[in-house]
């Protein structure tokens, strides 16, 4: 039975304790994409050719040769996405713009890409969904790769006058305004280790890119504070912990060094206004060129940070690698072959709490890639609504230990351009049939349906409240 009163099979409910803060109405869950992964339309109306466009067209880049099209043809139905979102009953949409359909080559307005995304907004505001807003989620315009992309100084710039141009078109409707979406990614998988675009493979260049991502970071969010007073703006970083796979110094220590490298090497810089010494001493050769001024400019105050988490890594240290990263074979993993590890999200916020001062926190990512199968029209993605269960509950033991958590999003709305994996791994709540378009509710949109439905009765009624406290959900009804 479910909190509808309606007896089902297969019916999976997130399993929060009653107690839970996450069960108040001013904690926000909502659904992500990023404008790359979903939209296709790659010409249409202007739009300018980006770093994934060149990428995913390059033979053996791409798994299968998939490229950003058709992606989820959101470009023409984003209606029809839309009211799915609104549908799930989630209080916030998480999604990006794409900075090649906004903005012409001489940094005139493309009013046309503007438009889409004001009709998006529109939308949003009708169905009393709060629109997060990505600036970048790493759909560069091609024409400034090809001036040196992020390893050119001068990006910082653009990234600037862009984010300009979007916060004074658009930024009346945001409810929150993220910069740019994980640097980590773009920085090291795009110019260190040749996986995303646009495929470099130096982690000087890594470093450098890095740096400067987070120096447009700081450029951009002068110009929000001025466009959009009213707007929570911050910045989106992935991280995960390096778990050493023995207690031997050597394992842990390098297990930290790593982890200093991923997760501190973006934060630190954000919060305290350095790199952390450690990486520099580890790495000197590959520090980044850093001019007078850049740390004050990227360790301006912001109102938030996200989170993004997926999983761990388990590590021991290599004599000619520095580091070897091994599997887990007791674990359950997911059909990208990411161990699943709830702790690491709880541990993870914990620890960042105690390392720092920070803004309040958002969870802008976290979700699985299963292997669905639609049947019936119906795909029952038991391992993705475990996953979710877990999660929730991990963010939900951070927040008791008093990390201060305001919103949850699932990564993602739909099944999406996976970037190198392309379209075989899907992470989507909403399963997408790439031919024909059809788009099939999963269980685990379901689930987050009904956790909304039970936060909502919880919060409306007192007696409600009352009873469910002696009561706690089981994390599964089947
Ligand atoms: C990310 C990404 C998403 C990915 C997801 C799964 O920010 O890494 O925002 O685009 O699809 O992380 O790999």
């Amino acid at each position: 039975m479910n909190v509808m009163g309606e007896c089902k099979m297969a019916e999976f409910e997130f399993g929060l304790p009653p107690e839970s803060r996450m069960l108040s109405p001013d904690f926000t869950y909502g659904v992500a994409t990023a404008s790359f992964q979903i939209e296709g339309s790659t010409k249409a109306d202007g739009r300018l050719q980006s770093i994934w466009d060149k990428f995913s067209a390059t033979p053996g880049k791409v798994k299968n040769g998939d490229t950003g099209e058709p992606a989820c043809d959101h470009y023409q139905r984003w209606q029809g996405d839309l009211d799915i979102v609104n549908n799930l009953k989630v209080d916030a949409y998480r999604f990006s713009i794409a900075w090649p359909r906004v903005m012409h080559e001489d940094g005139s307005t493309n009013q046309k890409g503007l438009d889409f995304y004001r009709k998006i907004l529109d939308r949003l505001a009708d169905n009393g969904i709060q629109p997060h807003v990505t600036l970048y989620h790493w759909d560069l315009p091609q024409y400034l790769e090809d001036r040196g992309g992020w390893l050119n100084r001068d990006i910082a710039f653009r990234f600037q006058d862009y984010a300009d141009l979007v916060t004074r078109e658009l930024g009346d409707q945001f409810h929150s305004c993220a910069t740019i979406n994980e640097p980590w990614c773009s920085a090291f998988l795009g110019y260190g280790y040749g996986v995303h675009a646009p495929g470099l493979n130096n982690i000087r260049f890594a470093k450098q890119a890095a740096h400067h991502l987070l120096l447009a970071h700081g450029l951009g969010m002068d110009v929000l504070r001025t466009n959009l007073p009213d707007v929570k703006s911050g910045i989106v970083l992935n991280m995960g912990p390096m778990t050493p796979k023995s207690e031997r110094y050597d394992d842990f220590i390098s297990a930290k060094i790593a982890e200093a490298g991923g997760n501190h090497w973006f934060i630190e810089p954000l919060i305290e206004g350095r790199y952390p010494h450690i990486v520099n001493r580890y790495e000197p050769d590959k520090t980044p060129l850093v001019l007078d001024g850049d740390m004050e400019l990227i360790s301006r105050p912001v109102d938030f940070i996200g989170i993004n988490y997926y999983t761990r890594n388990i590590s021991s240290y290599d004599q000619e690698n520095f580091l070897k990263i091994h599997k887990n074979d007791t674990a359950e993993h997911t059909d990208i072959g990411w161990e699943i590890y709830p702790d690491g999200l709880r541990d993870l916020l914990v620890d960042l709490h105690r390392n720092y001062e920070l803004p309040p926190l958002m969870v802008t990512e976290n979700g699985a890639a299963c292997a669905d199968v639609l049947e019936n029209d119906e795909v029952w993605d038991d391992q993705r609504c475990r996953y979710f269960d877990l999660h929730l509950n991990a963010v939900h033991q951070a927040i008791e230990q008093g990390v201060n958590i305001t919103g949850y999003f699932a990564w993602s709305l739909l099944d999406n351009f996976e970037w190198a994996e392309g379209y075989e791994k899907r992470f989507g709540l909403v399963h997408v049939n790439y031919e024909t378009q059809k788009r099939t509710l999963k269980e685990s949109a379901k689930a987050f349906r009904r956790l909304m439905q039970t936060r909502k009765e919880q919060s409306e009624g007192s007696s409600f409240h009352a009873t469910t406290n002696s009561q706690p959900l089981t994390s599964q009804q089947l």
